[in-house]
C-alpha cells in the first residue's frame, strides 16, 4: 500500500458519509489504513480484532491471497466486458459454482452489485413472474417490521426499519407488513431460537386475508433479521411462513445478505432451517466484502417461466452495467475458493457451542438486558439510558475501538459478527473486551 493512504487525510468535509454521524466523526475521526485476517490496522497503527466481518461481509477474513491474486490476475486480463447481449467465461463459471453450493430447488443466478440491488431485482423477478403466468393482479409485497432490505425504494418500501422510511416519501404501494418477532418477556437471554412466537408467523395469514391471496406477490423476510439488531426466528417460525406462503401461491424471498456465506454454521439459513425460498438474495460474503456484488438464487420454475415467446427477444427486461463484472467474478471465484479449502461454510457450527457459552457470559455484567446468538452471530441488547436511546451503546462502540476491538452497534444492541476463521482465543479476547467496555460506559 502507497504511504499516501496510511497518512489520515487532513480535510474530511469533502466526502458525506453513508449512515455515519458526519459531524461527530470528523471530529474525531475512526481510519483503518490495512487489514490482514482477523484484523485492522488502524491509522495510529494499532490492531483492532474485527468482531464484525467488517460490515458482516468479509466472512474468510482479510486479505487472503486467494482472492487478493484472483482480482490482480483477472484486472490486468480482461477489465470489463458488457453484460448486456454478451458474456465472459467467468460469470458462468461463477454462476455454476454458486448453485452447486445453493440451497436445493435454486437453479438459477442473476448478478448485481449490492445487496440493495439484489433486493430490488427480487421483488421485479416476483411481480414480473406472476405477471409470465398471466397472474398479474398478483402485485403486493409483503414484509415486515424491522426488516431491513438495503436502502432502495422497493427496499425501503418492505423494509420496516422506521428512520430508513419516513424521509422518503410514499414508498411503493401495494405494500403491507407483518409484526417482527422480538419478544424479551418471554424470551430474553435464549440460546439459539427462540421458543415462543412461531405463532406470529400467522399474521401472514390474516393479511392474506384481508387482501386475498390473488392480490399478494411475494413475502420478503430476512431469516435471521440482522440490521435492526439481531431477531432471531422463533422455533417453526419459518417453517409456517413456508407453508402459508405455498399455500396460497405467494412466493417466498429469503434476504440472505447477513445470513448467506456460512454466517449461521450452514451455507445458507435456508440449509440451516430447512426451509427453502423460491428466491434468495445474498451479496456482502458472495465476494467476501472484496468487490461489490449480489446474486439472486430462483428456482427453475421461476426461470423457466420468463424462457418463453420468441428467442430473439429480451426474456427479463432488467439488469445493471456491472452485473457479473469479471474482477467481481474473480473475487467470488476467489472467495469460494478459500471458503472450501477452509471449510469456512460450515466452520461456524463448530465454534457455535463455543461462541454461545463466551456470548452469554456476558449475562449479569450492567445494562444487559438479552443476550441472542445463532451461529456465528451474536447480540447484546442494553437498557438505553432514559431520554437518549443508542448512547450507552454507541460509547460502547467507541470504547471498544479505542481498546483495540471493532464491534457493532444498532439503537442499543451490540452487535458481532466475526469472520468465520476466528480461533477460540479471538472469541474470548472479543468478548472480554466487551466486558470491559459495559463495565466502562454511563
Ligand atoms: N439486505 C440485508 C438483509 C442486509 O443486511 C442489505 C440487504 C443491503 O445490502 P447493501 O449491499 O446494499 O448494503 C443488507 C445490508 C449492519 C449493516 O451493521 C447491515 C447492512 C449493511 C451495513 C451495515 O447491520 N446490511
Amino acid at each position: 500500500m502507497s504511504n499516501r493512504l496510511k497518512v489520515a487525510p487532513n480535510d474530511l468535509s469533502a466526502f458525506w458519509m453513508p449512515f455515519t454521524a458526519n459531524r461527530q466523526f470528523k471530529k474525531a475521526p475512526r481510519m483503518m489504513v490495512a487489514a490482514k485476517d482477523m484484523h485492522y490496522t488502524a491509522s495510529d497503527g494499532r490492531k483492532i480484532l474485527d468482531g464484525t466481518a467488517g460490515l458482516w461481509c468479509v466472512n474468510a477474513g482479510h486479505c487472503r491471497p486467494k482472492i487478493t491474486e484472483a482480482i490482480q490476475y483477472q484486472a490486468g486480463e480482461m477489465d470489463y466486458a458488457p453484460a448486456f447481449q454478451m458474456g465472459h467465461p467467468l460469470v458462468f463459471e461463477f454462476a455454476n459454482r454458486l448453485i452447486d453450493i445453493a440451497p436445493t430447488g435454486l437453479e438459477h443466478v442473476m448478478f448485481t452489485n449490492s445487496g440493495s440491488e439484489a433486493v430490488e431485482t427480487a421483488l421485479k423477478t416476483a411481480l414480473a413472474y406472476h405477471r409470465a403466468r398471466g397472474d398479474g393482479a398478483r402485485f403486493r409485497l409483503i414484509g415486515r417490521e424491522r426488516g431491513y432490505h438495503g436502502v432502495n425504494f422497493g427496499g425501503i418500501s418492505v423494509g420496516g426499519i422506521v428512520p430508513n422510511r419516513k424521509m422518503f416519501g410514499t414508498l411503493l404501494t401495494g405494500v403491507d407488513h407483518m409484526p417482527h418477532t422480538h419478544n424479551l418477556a418471554k424470551n430474553a437471554f435464549t440460546k439459539g431460537e427462540p421458543e415462543h412466537g412461531a405463532e406470529l408467523a400467522d399474521e401472514l395469514e390474516r393479511i392474506v386475508t384481508l387482501h386475498d391471496a390473488s392480490t399478494i406477490a411475494a413475502v420478503i423476510v430476512e431469516p435471521v433479521a440482522g440490521s435492526t439488531g439481531v431477531l432471531i426466528p422463533p422455533k417453526g417460525y419459518l417453517k409456517k411462513l413456508r407453508e402459508i406462503c405455498t399455500k396460497h401461491g405467494i412466493l417466498l424471498i429469503f434476504d440472505e445478505v447477513i445470513t448467506g456465506f456460512g454466517r449461521l454454521g450452514t451455507p445458507f439459513a435456508a440449509d440451516y432451517f430447512d426451509v427453502q425460498p423460491d428466491i434468495m438474495v445474498t451479496a456482502k460474503g458472495i465476494t467476501n466484502g472484496v468487490i461489490p456484488m449480489g446474486g439472486v438464487f430462483v428456482t427453475k420454475d421461476i426461470h423457466d417461466t420468463f424462457m418463453t415467446g420468441p428467442e430473439h427477444l429480451i426474456e427479463f427486461f432488467h439488469g445493471y452495467t456491472y452485473s457479473g463484472n469479471p474482477i467481481a467474478c474473480a473475487a467470488g471465484l476467489g472467495t469460494l475458493d478459500t471458503y472450501r479449502e477452509e471449510g469456512l461454510l460450515t466452520r461456524g457450527a463448530e465454534l457455535a457451542s463455543y461462541w454461545e457459552e463466551a456470548l452469554h457470559s456476558l449475562k449479569g455484567e450492567p445494562h444487559v438486558i438479552d443476550i441472542r446468538n445463532i451461529g456465528l452471530i451474536g447480540a447484546i441488547e442494553l437498557q438505553p439510558i432514559a431520554g437518549s436511546p443508542t448512547k450507552r451503546a454507541f460509547s460502547a462502540f467507541v470504547k471498544a475501538f479505542e481498546r483495540g476491538a471493532l464491534i457493532r452497534t444498532t439503537g442499543d444492541i451490540i452487535a458481532l459478527s466475526p469472520p468465520l476463521i476466528i480461533t477460540k482465543g479471538q472469541i474470548d479476547e472479543l468478548i472480554d473486551h466487551v466486558r470491559e467496555v459495559l463495565r466502562m460506559v454511563e
